[in-house]
């Protein structure tokens, strides 16, 4: 039965980590996998977090079947996350939401509703982009191809380049957009870009699928959501997945959410029964733990607080990491202007280091990025950032 079963390729990232946990080099450093690591290189495990899980400790819950769609409460709380809880499209009832498995499962639930409602459908990609985009999408059935969005040599965004791919798209072509922290590069595009964007989408009939994967990570809470404003005042549907994995440091419990925004709310009803039936047909409902924390966390004042100001400790320690990685390489005596990592925003920095030179990070100096010279900044630390400056120095 199994004879002629190849072998896959492994993920280009998980893969690394098998690679990293092999690797008996004292100083090795996982600038791989985007994770974010504190000061001491530890998960950390919000207080937000634990306040929840203790408090659902002290009155145990039987642990019955959740609704197909996930915990009301969760599904509400992602609602005005995403869209504000007192906006119009909340308010109205258009937006249909449900629980998912991570944010990848958000982003599958959506790829396996759009393959029914527009089957012939492309699907168009960053120039970079995350890796499982393509995978993903691929999977439910679509041709995948990319828009432009990386410029190597202007070090920043090929924004004529990406108007041009999104000018050039079929009606009805799937876009699927990074709402911030754009995962591999760090690069974003700017407010007023975004409006020439969702202008675009909107005269050429395309459907934006925005992946939010780091809200919270770029600018702010409500600055990194500002983009789906920008999407609703255009009077757009479209489709946001949403992660808490790296928001809520809950990688393993899998909680994530898929919103559709609807033309209104009898639609809306609709389209939420069709997400029932991917959700139903795949995996029948989701599990209970980790939405219940997040719902617990976003519905109580106190610890809505508690988790901003946890996020955003996470946020600003990126930021001052981002800084001395360029003060770091250039004491080491890098000549070239590394300025441009302060520029990037969220957990990645696109180093510009070439295969080779990721390589050689790895294999003499137990410093593991990916290939395409990404690094995660997100788990450098005032132990490791000298060494991993030295090393880097050391392949420039
Ligand atoms: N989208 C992007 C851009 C990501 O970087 C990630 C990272 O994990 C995801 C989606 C998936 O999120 P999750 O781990 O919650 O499935
Ligand atoms: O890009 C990253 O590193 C994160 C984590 O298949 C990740 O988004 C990487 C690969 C993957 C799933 C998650």
């Amino acid at each position: 039965l199994f004879s002629a079963v190849e072998m896959a390729p492994r993920d280009p990232i998980l893969g690394l980590n098998e690679q990293f946990n092999a690797d008996t080099n004292p100083n090795k450093v996982n600038l791989g996998v985007g994770v974010y690591f504190d000061d001491n290189g530890k998960l950390p495990l919000l207080q937000c977090v634990q306040a929840a899980e203790k408090a659902m400790m002290d009155k145990p819950a039987a642990r019955g079947y959740l609704p197909i769609d996930g915990i009301v409460a969760y599904d509400n709380a992602v609602k005005a996350l995403v869209f504000g809880a007192d906006s119009e499209p909340v308010t109205s009832g258009r937006v249909a939401t449900v629980q998912a498995i991570g944010g990848t499962g958000g982003l599958k639930i959506g790829a396996d509703f759009l393959k029914k409602v527009s089957p012939n459908a492309k699907v168009l990609i960053s120039d970079p982009s995350w890796e499982n985009h393509r995978a993903l999408f691929t999977n439910a059935g679509f041709t995948v191809d990319t828009y432009a969005y990386y410029d190597a040599a202007k070090r920043g965004v090929n924004f004529d380049g990406m108007l041009a791919s999104l000018n050039a798209a079929a009606p009805g072509t799937i876009v699927v957009l990074h709402a911030c922290c754009h995962n591999p590069t760090g690069y974003d595009i700017t407010p007023a870009q975004w409006d020439q964007v969702i202008a675009t989408v909107k005269a050429k009939g395309l459907t934006a699928f925005l992946d939010m994967a780091y809200q919270g990570f770029g600018h702010g809470i409500a600055e990194d959501g500002a983009v789906i404003q920008k999407f609703v005042a255009a009077g757009l549907n479209f489709f946001v997945s949403t992660s808490f994995s790296k928001s809520f440091s809950l990688y393993g419990e899998r909680v994530g959410g898929l919103s559709v925004l609807c033309t209104d709310k009898e639609e809306a009803g609709r389209v939420l029964s069709q997400l029932k039936i991917v959700i139903r047909t795949n995996y029948s409902n989701p599990p209970t733990h980790g939405g219940a924390v997040v719902a617990a966390v976003l519905s109580n004042p106190e610890l809505r607080a508690l988790w901003e100001k946890e996020l955003g400790e996470m946020r600003v320690r990126i930021k001052a990491m981002r800084q001395k990685l360029v003060d770091g390489l250039k004491a080491a005596g890098v000549q070239q202007d590394m300025s441009f990592m302060t520029q990037q925003i969220g957990m990645f920095s696109y180093s510009g280091l070439s295969k080779e030179q990721m390589v050689r990070l790895r294999s003499e100096f137990g410093v593991y990025g990916t290939d395409t010279g990404r690094i995660c900044v997100a788990a450098l630390n005032s132990k490791n950032i000298d060494y991993v400056c030295q090393a880097i120095a050391k392949v420039i």
